[in-house]
């Protein structure tokens, strides 16, 4: 790599993308990150310039990198740190969602998923639920939640070309066409929810962790100790294989389906929703649910029931 020169520039090269046939400087590196995201947010108008977006932040690469990329592009996007109470790992991922709104100011609203809801996802994964499911199931509810509490109308997450390739191939392995229909880059707004971006999507892991590495990110590198059983890593394992005989394969996978075949799908779900269950606020907690109770609402009654006896917190529920 050191005798060869960015493609762009002609300056020493840092990183080769074989995905793109590019090698990159650098800065040349950062500039394609910011304009990698730049095009996304475009072409799916995700945001518009007076758009005051939040950031939900794990103290990850991706949601770092996103929330500062979002920043250099000139938005005024704010973070919100959701604290799963998984131990060790939880709070230093807390510190590096600190460190970073302290480096570059915006601010950092925090949540504490045990304060909330009276559990943590050690606790739920002691429930019906793999760890994981409740996991995304709550982070769902909190970030949206917390979000319509603080007055932002579009959430961002730091969702990558990985994650992305992983749950569309699970998707399809399945033929979960419900799913596929609702795996957007923009989750539009609606009664009761925030509009959701995924900026990242045309962005690799590789990319996130080396563009954190060359502006001096820090953030939290190990696994999630309750990842086991995720699917979703066996999936990223195979593309990762895919990818290595097949540059591009993983851009082309998620592009293609995101450019060309979601829309029809959404389309045609659209068309058949006319007669869909009404949507209405949950009986307990005010979030929008074509139930009588909302799906956080049961797992938390779950959760409850799946405690030790004389263990069983008093659940925290309020009425919108
Ligand atoms: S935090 Fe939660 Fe992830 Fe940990 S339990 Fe699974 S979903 S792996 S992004
Ligand atoms: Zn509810």
């Amino acid at each position: 790599m050191s005798a060869t020169k960015c493609h762009r520039c002609g300056d020493r090269a840092a990183i080769e993308l074989r995905q793109h046939r590019m090698v990159y400087c650098a800065e040349c590196f950062l500039r394609h990150c910011r304009e990698q995201v730049r095009r996304t947010i475009d072409r799916h108008a995700m945001l518009s310039s007076d758009d005051h977006p939040l950031v939900a932040v794990s103290g990850g690469k991706d949601s770092l990198a996103v929330w500062d990329i979002l920043l250099d592009l000139g938005y005024r996007a704010d973070g919100l740190y959701l604290g799963l109470g998984i131990g060790q790992y939880s709070e230093r991922s807390a510190e590096h969602a600190r460190e970073f709104a302290k480096r570059r100011g915006p601010r950092l609203i925090e949540v504490d998923l045990a304060d909330e809801a009276g559990f943590a996802i050690p606790q739920a994964a002691r429930g019906a639920r793999p760890a994981c499911s409740a996991c995304g199931l709550s982070k769902r509810h909190m970030i949206n939640r917390a979000a319509l509490e603080h007055g932002y109308e579009v959430v961002v997450t730091g969702h990558n070309l990985d994650d992305e390739a992983a749950v569309l191939f699970g998707n399809v392995l399945r033929w979960e066409v419900d799913y596929l229909a609702r795996q957007r880059p923009v989750l539009p707004e609606s009664e009761g929810f925030a509009r959701r971006v995924k900026p990242l999507v045309r962005l690799s892991e590789r990319e996130t962790a080396a563009y954190c590495a060359i502006r001096g990110i820090n953030y939290i590198i190990e696994e999630c100790p309750m990842a086991g059983g995720n699917r979703h890593l066996a999936y990223k394992e195979m593309l990762n294989q895919l990818e290595e005989r097949q540059p591009g394969a993983k851009l082309s996978f998620v592009s293609g389906f995101v450019n060309r075949v979601q829309p029809m799908l959404s389309h045609a779900a659209d068309a058949g929703n006319a007669d869909e269950a009404e949507v209405h606020p949950c009986s307990r907690c005010g979030s929008p649910t074509t139930s009588e109770v909302c799906a956080f609402c049961r797992l938390t009654d779950r959760v409850r029931d799946a405690a030790p006896t004389g263990r069983r917190g008093r659940r925290r529920t309020r009425r919108a």
